[in-house]
């Protein structure tokens, strides 16, 4: 891949100010975000040392005064002195814009953000930083302070000659940085992702402040291991994963697939190992290719009689669980979020591989091409009675002009940004909120018990549930690919049920459909948990609510805990009346809402914590409630 290093290579182009000036322009944020994704710059190098086949191990260490260390083991960042800039390279690395003989040309960068930043971003953007370097026998090292130079690079040891690699360890700034504290967790899910998208790289995960852990990641088989990863909560269709590789037009295409019982598609698409979450052309290779050879194969093996219409990609893909992975020189990402790869030849290279592979893989496994096909095409009759049932709904809102569901108390108001809608559990509850609200901003969606589990059901069910369609309707975005967030008709959905654990169960069955139908709300942070009271407490005739326990011991040790306050503990919404309700839980001008974010969670992981939670496997979701239970603060039985 990489020609051998001359410093000459490097092009310089940039100073370091401007990163420190306007952060924004080089990383995502300042926030959580940008924090962690200092880390995977520093990573990405190291992985791109490991794709040249030159390192095998690489160690990410969160320390005790929360700085980070990455250590590789691979040829270590060059030390020899740049003929232009007559700095050693290494210096020219760490302090100068864009530098790297990455940029020259015949160098190769694999790995990489989407804006390929690099360590000197890292580096202006942390309060200290310094770079280890062994190699001929010496141990080089370097420290910057918010990206400059504290000494010229020095040999403060030696070391067996064949021992080489790079050390970096970088403190953020917190000048620069909202949060400074590392989630392991966050860590923990990009690595093991980076780990499974680079066979046989070994990357081991430490964290060395209060709470030790270690986690260490090296998956043999690569992104086939990814996909089993991804489907030990679901009941697999058949045993084994399918695997196509190959080189075209100098992109390298690597695809593993396997369904499961399941209704949901998980495709997941990567472009030098960083995920696309609006696909692109590699994704459309995929695509196109499972479809028509699924096709031509059913034609031929005569699972679809001539007469009767071609399976729909949809229908090949319910249950899919894939990985489609390409390497390629020049990425161009295209789309709003710039997170669609944009490369034609990319959609012909991977088009061309899986084509002819799977083809091939169909021929020499029709048991499990019988399997497959067998479940597309129950999924096409499904699709064609959701259709129906669809067009049927359509016809009727014709007709009646106004179609809203019969229990929605809608608000008066029409501009959507003033807008909010309560779904509330239970009639009762429901009753109570209507006669609260107020009338011109709030509207109220009552639901009779326990809305559908999504995840268990199939399109043509789902869309037949009466507390389903009242909720689509009354949204007025549509959903799946019908999906406009512009025809939203309120711009707060507030999800209010019970605070024990039957509410609990109600609120992630509508997070689980809402999740799984209208993701686009989730994420532009339309969505809301209300937040009614634990307790009530009476003195004097005067009245305090309570949150929590803790809000209730607070309130307690103010008042005075004596004979006189009556405390009374909420069960349910029902329990309280329309003006109580008002104070607490919806008066916009008290009410606490927790807004329902996913930023920041990896969608690969966020899919199957939903499939482990809410999917019909029983004992994967026992191990997941037995690892996270330290987690639940309250929990009652
Ligand atoms: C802990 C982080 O950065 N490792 C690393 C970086 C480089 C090399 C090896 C490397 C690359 C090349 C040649 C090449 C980098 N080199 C450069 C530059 N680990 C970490 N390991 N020799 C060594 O790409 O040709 C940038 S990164 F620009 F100097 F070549």
């Amino acid at each position: 891949m990489s020609s051998e290093y001359g410093a000459n290579q490097i092009q310089i182009l940039e100073g370091l100010e401007a990163v420190r000036k306007r952060p924004g322009m080089y990383i995502d944020s300042t926030s959580e975000d940008g924090l962690h994704h200092l880390v995977y710059e520093i990573v990405d190098n190291a992985v791109d040392e490991a794709l040249g086949g030159f390192c095998t191990t690489i160690e990410v260490i969160i320390n005790e005064d929360n700085s980070v260390t990455v250590i590789d083991d691979g040829r270590g960042v060059p030390v020899d002195v740049h003929p232009k800039a007559g700095v050693p390279a290494i210096e020219v690395v760490y302090t100068v814009l864009h530098a790297g003989g990455k940029f020259g040309g015949g160098g190769y960068k694999v790995s990489g953000g989407l804006h390929g930043v690099g360590a000197s971003v890292v580096n202006a953007l942390s309060e200290w930083m310094e770079v280890t370097v062994c190699q001929n026998g010496k141990i080089h090292k370097q420290r910057y302070e918010r990206g400059n130079v504290m000494y010229p690079l020095k040999v403060i040891g030696t070391c067996p000659i064949e021992k080489t690699g790079t050390r970096v360890t970088f403190l953020p700034d917190s000048e620069i940085f909202e949060e400074t504290v590392f989630r392991y967790e966050t860590l923990r899910t990009r690595l093991r992702e980076t780990a499974f998208l680079t066979k046989n790289l070994r990357i081991i995960l430490r964290d060395d402040r209060e709470e030790k852990k270690e986690d260490t990641f090296h998956y043999e088989g690569g992104i086939c291991e990814f996909v089993t990863y991804l489907n030990h909560s679901s009941e697999t269709l058949y045993e084994n994963v399918i695997y196509c590789e190959g080189m075209r037009d100098n992109v390298y295409v690597e695809v593993a697939m396997q369904h499961n019982s399941g209704f949901t598609e998980n495709c997941y698409s990567f472009v030098n190992n960083i995920i696309t979450p609006a696909g692109g052309t590699h994704l459309v290779g995929f695509r196109n290719a499972l479809t028509k050879t699924f096709n031509d194969y059913a034609r031929k093996a005569k699972m679809l009689k001539e007469n009767e219409p071609n399976l729909s990609g949809e229908d090949i893909r319910e249950g899919l669980t894939a990985i489609i992975s390409v390497k390629i020189e020049e990425p161009q990402f295209g789309g709003q979020t710039k997170q669609r790869l944009g490369n034609s030849e990319a959609r012909g290279a991977v088009e061309g591989v899986v084509s002819e592979q799977l083809t091939y893989f169909l021929e020499q496994n029709p048991n499990v091409a019988k399997m497959i096909l067998e479940k597309s095409i129950l999924a096409q009759r499904a699709r064609e009675a959701a259709r129906k049932a669809r067009d049927l709904t359509r016809r009727k809102t014709a007709l009646d002009g106004m179609a809203l569901p019969g229990k929605l108390a809608d608000c008066s108001d029409k501009d959507p940004k003033n807008c909010e809608i309560y779904i509330v559990e239970g009639d009762s509850a429901g009753g109570s909120a209507k006669t609260a609200r107020s009338r011109n901003t709030q509207a109220i969606l009552p639901l009779r018990g326990k809305i559908l589990n999504v995840e268990k059901a199939r399109l043509d069910k789902i869309l037949g549930n009466a507390e389903i369609k009242a909720m689509i309707t009354a949204f007025g975005t549509g959903i799946h690919e019908d999906f406009d967030i512009t025809k939203l008709r309120y711009h707060k959905i507030i999800i209010m049920t019970d605070a024990d654990v039957d509410g609990a169960h109600i609120s992630t069955l509508l997070l689980t459909f809402l999740y799984r139908f209208m993701p686009e709300l989730i994420r532009a942070g339309h969505v809301y948990l209300a937040q009614p009271p634990l307790f009530k407490l009476e003195k004097n005739k005067k009245i305090w609510y309570a949150y929590s326990d803790e809000e209730l011991d607070q309130i307690l040790r103010e008042v005075g805990r004596d004979n006189n306050n009556k405390i009374q503990r909420y069960k349910g919404l029902g329990e309280m009346d329309a003006e109580q309700l008002w104070d607490t839980t919806m008066d916009p001008q008290k009410r606490v809402l927790k807004r329902v974010n996913m930023a920041a969670e990896s969608a690969p992981e966020l899919d199957l914590t939903f499939t482990t939670l809410m999917g019909d496997q029983v004992e994967p979701r026992r191990e997941f409630i037995e690892t996270n239970a330290k987690y639940v603060k309250n929990l009652d039985i």
